[in-house]
């Protein structure tokens, strides 16, 4: 069975690009071995407020159930409920040099440059490295925006491996068949995102099936009339890949069957697809926010089994590094 560890930060209210890009494939490949993570810590690197903080982390998670995922199976958790996280981020610290933070594509984007970023934001990749290696996880089902983050996973898991001897497994990023880079809707040239102000051109996996309708039957599309992929068609190839993930059918058979079709039928067609995928979703998620204890007593499991692989792997990495067990 391979081992699998993904994760998702409470920074704002989940959307289509994180069930598409991620928690579709989570919910329908959970095995045993798996890991899902909602991480708390991560949505401390930008300003927030500490009461929305947790308020997030708890419906980011019931949205997770919603989604599938089945915590008799996998494991679901918050990684700030298992302290093993934060410590196995300074050891790998003082394996991560400054010159591979420096360059990813993240930290350059949101920090922009800026002295006054924490460095927390700067550090992120290591956080998300000691998530990764403290399960020994194999495969880490990702967007594309997260390419980056899990090779250097991998390259700081090498070095201390080299090191101090062999103690992580090296992960790889896996990604979706189609949605793994769902664009805005208004500014299809950038990522939809949860902390980006664009609520037109984001669909919230919590926006009604009026809502989730009339945001995409606005969205940008291009110049010339045809629906087809391409770089010169940035919204329409946008649409196309939300189609394709919420049908499961390629966006070649797409283009096909809606070769001469007209622009606002193409966006309808897509509406109803989205509304349809995320019904059962939106549905559970009424159900589980209702009992707000009973999400609570699964994290609380979730952490209970996590951090027994957490505390193994942290005893192991202590002897190797030298310090007292
Ligand atoms: N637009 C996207 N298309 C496909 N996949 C996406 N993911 C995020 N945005 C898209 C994937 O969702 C998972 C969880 O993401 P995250 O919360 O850990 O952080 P992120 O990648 O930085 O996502 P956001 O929504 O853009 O958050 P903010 O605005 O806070 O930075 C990941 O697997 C990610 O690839």
């Amino acid at each position: 069975m391979t081992k699998v560890f993904s994760g998702v930060k409470p920074t704002g209210r989940p959307h289509i690009g994180n069930y598409f890009g991620a928690f579709t494939r989570w919910a329908s490949e959970q095995d045993t071995g798996h890991l899902y993570c909602v991480v708390d810590l991560h949505a401390m690197t930008v300003p927030y407020d500490p009461e929305e903080l947790r308020t997030r982390t708890h419906e980011l998670a019931a949205w997770l159930l919603a989604t599938g995922i089945d915590p008799d199976r996998a494991t679901l958790f918050v990684q700030s409920h298992v302290r093993e996280h934060a410590e196995a981020t300074w050891i790998l610290d003082c394996v991560a040099t400054m010159g591979e933070l420096g360059r990813m594509t993240q930290f350059k984007d949101k920090g922009g440059g800026r002295d006054s970023v924490s460095v927390g934001l700067f550090n992120y990749p290591v956080l998300m490295a000691a998530d990764i290696l403290l399960y020994h996880a194999e495969e880490v089902p990702v967007g594309a925006d997260q390419r980056q983050h899990v090779e250097l996973s991998r390259d700081i898991a090498q070095r201390f491996n080299h090191r101090f001897g062999e103690t992580f497994t090296l992960p790889k990023a896996t990604f979706p068949p189609a949605g793994a880079r769902i664009m805005d809707l208004q500014h299809p040239d950038r990522k939809m995102s949860k902390s980006d102000e664009s609520p037109q051109g984001t669909i919230d996996l919590a926006d009604d099936a009026d809502v989730t309708r009339k945001k995409i039957m606005r969205a940008v599309t291009d110049s010339g009339t045809e629906v087809r992929s391409g770089e010169d068609k940035p919204g329409v190839t946008n649409l196309l890949e939300l189609l394709s993930a919420a049908t499961g059918r390629t966006v070649a058979e797409l283009e096909a069957e809606l070769a001469g079709a007209r622009y606002g039928d193409f966006k309808k067609q897509v509406a109803e697809a989205v509304i349809e995928r995320l019904r059962p979703v939106r549905e559970r998620y009424a159900e589980l926010a209702a009992d707000p204890h009973a999400v609570a007593d699964t994290l609380a499991k979730g952490a209970e089994r996590a951090r027994q692989t957490a505390a193994a792997t942290m005893a192991d990495v202590r002897a190797r590094v030298g310090i007292s067990a």
